[in-house]
């Protein structure tokens, strides 16, 4: 039995369309359904439905054996006890650096003591201003992060963005991408090879319907 984590919302619209091209499919409809283990048609695959920064967790301790994740939960969680093996090109967006119009908090951090900024991913954010040598008070947040610098709660943030309609709606101008996000297939390492039979068939079947979803 292959176990496979999967998240409400943009990654299931995107992931189903590859599984149902090779044959695979769930047997209710994931966004509607209320239950969290969802078998497929296929005796030997289910799916699990988490929360997307879930995902990784799960993975990491084999409690799934496989899952789709994004690249920026991914960074964040740092993907130990996992192989990313395939990008599967989907919900793609990109992770920058953010602050109001009217500021410009990043490009002179040297005279603010500590630049603050507010973000779901603390690790990422850490990690980003560091290697500039830049010292920052991380503000941890759920969501909603584009709300924090129109409050006075953070400088700026480090968010997603793919319109930028959300963040041209709240006055806020991108300073810098950090990094380009789209979504991976992760699989646990001892799973690999506990269930490489099946595994690969899978990723080799995903591989394909990603070159089908190419134009
Ligand atoms: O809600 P929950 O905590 O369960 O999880 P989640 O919010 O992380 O899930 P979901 O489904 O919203 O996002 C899942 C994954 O989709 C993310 O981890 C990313 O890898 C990917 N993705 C792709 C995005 C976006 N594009 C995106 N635009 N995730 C979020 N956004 C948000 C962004 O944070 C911002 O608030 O959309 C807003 C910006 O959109 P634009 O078009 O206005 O720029
Ligand atoms: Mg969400």
């Amino acid at each position: 039995m292959l176990t496979i984590a999967l998240s409400k919302g943009r990654i299931l619209d995107d992931t189903l369309p590859l599984f149902e091209r090779f044959g695979v499919f769930p047997m209710e409809n994931p966004s509607k359904s209320r239950r969290l283990i969802i078998e497929s048609n296929k005796p030997d695959i289910r799916f699990l439905i988490i929360r997307a920064s879930d995902v990784a967790t799960y993975v990491q301790f084999g409690a799934a054996d496989a899952g789709v994740v994004g690249k920026d939960l991914l960074l964040e969680h740092g993907g130990d006890g996992m192989y990313e093996t395939l990008d599967l090109n989907i919900a793609r967006c990109r992770m920058v650096v953010a602050e109001p119009e009217t500021a410009s908090a990043t490009s002179q951090a040297a005279s603010v003591a500590r630049l603050r900024i507010a973000t779901k991913y603390p690790n990422i954010t850490q990690k980003h201003f560091a290697a500039k040598g830049i010292q920052t008070e991380i503000i941890k947040l759920y969501g909603s992060m584009e709300l924090a610098p129109l409050v006075g709660l953070a400088d700026s943030i480090v968010d997603l963005v793919d319109t930028g309609n959300t963040m041209s709606a709240n006055g806020l101008k991108e300073v810098e991408t950090i990094a380009d996000i789209s979504s991976r297939f992760v699989v646990n390492r001892a799973s690999m090879k506990l269930k490489r039979q099946a595994l690969s068939i899978v990723i080799d079947r995903m591989r394909e319907s990603l070159k089908g979803s190419e134009h």
